[in-house]
């Protein structure tokens, strides 16, 4: 077996070689023990903490520079010649002239440094939606990052010897398979790019090595190209997790939830139900916790498969009574969480009450009280198959039949626990203007609303307005389409506090909204849509009065009004001219 059969993959790689000037090239294959190798030398050079083997068995801790920490929105481009087509909501640069800036900061800077050739899938390598890329880094801490996000195995490579191609000498010119340059530089925000080139197949990030900036096959593969291609294509790549739902006595029924980053689909994902509903017989299955390509089946049916491989998920809230602290026992690398060095093991806000005494802070510096940050951003990278509830569909090429899409922002008033859309084009519309309140102190904007349609606006890779009229295309074509449903976990009282206790207590709606698709129980009718019956929401065993029920169940048609006033002028914005009728 040869990927350098392929002729494609063969030039693109020399000509990055002569441009970067790497000392070493090497090409990963997903051999376990070239993995273990890459851990051990990133171990010696002090990327990698190796974690104490008995407790958190092949565990590792990194630590990001400090300024490089998150995803950097205003750093991301789309870079196509028309600006028309990235649209209002991304930033744009002529793709020869992004390019050009973008190769005189970084070449050389491989130099005495090693190349790691990462030829990678996304989606199971069966599937008609799988993608193939390869990514190109000289940082060994993103390698073994993509080992985990991205299936890389003899398959993959096999299907990468199948495509016959030979490169042209332009790097702009454009492959069946992804190229995804990433060069980490001196990580300088000043001269952070993460460039998209839809027309050219094509990643070019540098300065980075965060998450969704480095890792090439997750937002900037999976979301922005795949979203470029989907419209095209008739399919959909989108920010969802993916969950089946199992219930007494019936069939495993699938959804998608999309709420935007730091909302809750990887909970959603790993929800761990209360025990009155485990010794009924109820189950959760996770499919995906991030991101899901969607395509219509024969049957006319939209099926979902998880474009990734891995969960690269948060650490703060997650202790030892979640599912998703099963995940991460072991074969696990932790980014930014704190190291406690009691134990050579690591902590995070949620994980136990207390601060561990002797311990060091994200940046790495012993941690005094009076620090206030303890971690940044703390994530956690796991393969997927380390999670024990996932589900035995994970790697089905056809992916699963969905019944219900459910978005959900983080309102605290407003939006309804729960409401089910009057049809497919109303539930566009009200993916179309999901919305998150800033909450964090930093953000001058604090009280207001941030729009982020179907959670994509940093993840759509062309014109927003023209991803709504495809979302409704697509519902042409469906038959028997999935009920779209809109949840609110986060709606407060008069004292601000979160009424709705949530994570696993949310299979209670999830009940109602399995009930409303077998068409077993009633609804009230509302503007913005169907709303429960007080009586169909199973309380037994919490702890919420009557009161706070209604306040959940109840729409508040006067604050709706003022709602549509910022509706209207978000899709001036936008240049979206459908959906007048709902804004009335
Ligand atoms: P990204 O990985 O950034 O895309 O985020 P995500 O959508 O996967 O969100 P995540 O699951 O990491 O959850 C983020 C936050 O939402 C955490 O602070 C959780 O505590 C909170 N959260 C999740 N589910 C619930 C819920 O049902 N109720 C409440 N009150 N908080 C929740
Ligand atoms: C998100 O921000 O939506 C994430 C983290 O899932 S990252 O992979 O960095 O995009
Ligand atoms: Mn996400």
């Amino acid at each position: 077996m040869n990927i350098l059969k392929n002729k494609s993959v063969a030039s693109w790689v020399n000509k990055i070689k002569e441009i970067f000037d790497p000392s070493e090239v090497i090409w990963l294959n997903g051999d376990v023990k070239q993995i273990e190798n890459l851990k051990e030398n990133a171990v010696k050079g002090g990327i990698l903490f190796r974690l104490n083997e008995g407790i958190m068995p092949n565990c590792f801790l990194h630590r990001s520079s400090i300024n490089d920490v998150a995803r950097s929105e205003s750093r991301t481009f789309v870079c196509c010649d028309k600006h028309e087509d990235a649209g209002p909501t991304n930033n744009w640069q002529k793709p020869h002239e992004a390019f050009e800036k973008l190769i005189n900061i970084s070449k050389n800077s491989y130099r005495n440094r090693k190349m790691y050739v990462i030829p990678f899938a996304m989606g199971p390598p069966g599937s008609p939606l799988c993608k193939l890329g390869i990514q190109v880094t000289d940082s060994v801490y993103v390698a073994i990052m993509m080992t985990i996000m991205t299936r890389l195995n003899s398959q993959v490579i096999k299907k990468f010897e199948s495509l016959e191609e030979t490169m042209c000498n332009d790097l702009l010119e454009t492959t069946s398979w992804t190229r995804c340059l990433h060069a980490s530089c001196d990580n300088d925000p000043e001269n952070r790019y993460i460039c998209h080139f839809p027309q050219s197949n094509f990643i070019f990030s540098i300065n980075s090595n965060y998450g969704g900036n480095a890792l090439l096959g997750k937002k900037c593969l999976a979301l922005r190209l795949a979203s470029v291609s989907a419209n095209k294509e008739g399919w959909l790549a989108e920010h969802m997790a993916i969950v089946g739902i199992k219930r007494p006595g019936k069939e495993i029924k699938y959804m998608c939830a999309c709420f935007p980053s730091g909302c809750g689909k990887t909970d959603f994902a790993m929800m761990k139900l209360p025990k009155s509903y485990t010794e009924r017989g109820y189950e959760v299955w996770c499919v995906g916790d991030d991101i899901a390509w969607l395509k219509i089946d024969s049957n006319g049916r939209l099926r979902a498969i998880n474009a990734e491989n891995g969960f690269f998920g948060a650490c703060s809230g997650i202790n030892k009574d979640t599912n998703i602290s099963l995940a991460i026992k072991k074969n696990t690398i932790f980014t930014n969480v704190m190291h406690n060095l009691a134990d050579n093991t690591v902590w995070w806000d949620g994980l136990s009450k207390d601060v561990p005494e002797n311990s060091l802070n994200w940046k790495g510096e012993h941690w005094e009280k009076q620090l206030e940050t303890n971690q940044k951003n703390a994530r956690f990278a796991v393969s997927a198959k380390n999670y024990p509830y996932l589900s035995k569909e994970f790697d089905n090429p056809e992916g699963v039949v969905i019944d219900a899409i459910i978005f959900g922002g983080k309102r605290k008033n407003l939006m309804p626990l729960v409401a089910e859309s009057k049809d497919w084009e109303h539930g566009v519309f009200m993916a179309s203007v999901l919305s998150t309140e800033i909450t964090s102190a930093v953000d001058s904007n604090v009280g207001k609303t941030r729009r982020d349609p179907f959670s994509m606006l940093s993840f759509c890779g062309y014109n927003m307005a023209d991803y709504f009229k495809h979302w409704l295309n697509v519902g042409k074509k469906l038959v028997n389409a999935p009920k779209i449903f809109h949840v609110n976990w986060f709606m407060q009282d008069e004292k601000d506090e979160i009424i709705w206790p949530g994570f696993g207590e949310n299979i209670r709606v999830v009940d109602w909204i399995l009930d409303r698709i077998e068409n077993n129980i009633d609804c009230k009718d509302s503007l913005i849509g169907f709303l429960p019956y007080e009586k169909d929401i199973n309380t037994k065993g919490m702890n919420l009065n009557e009161k706070h029920l209604n306040k959940l169940l109840f729409f508040d048609e006067e604050l709706w009004d003022k709602e549509k006033k910022e509706i209207k002028s978000f899709y001036d914005k936008l240049n979206v001219g459908i959906f007048g009728k709902y804004i009335k």
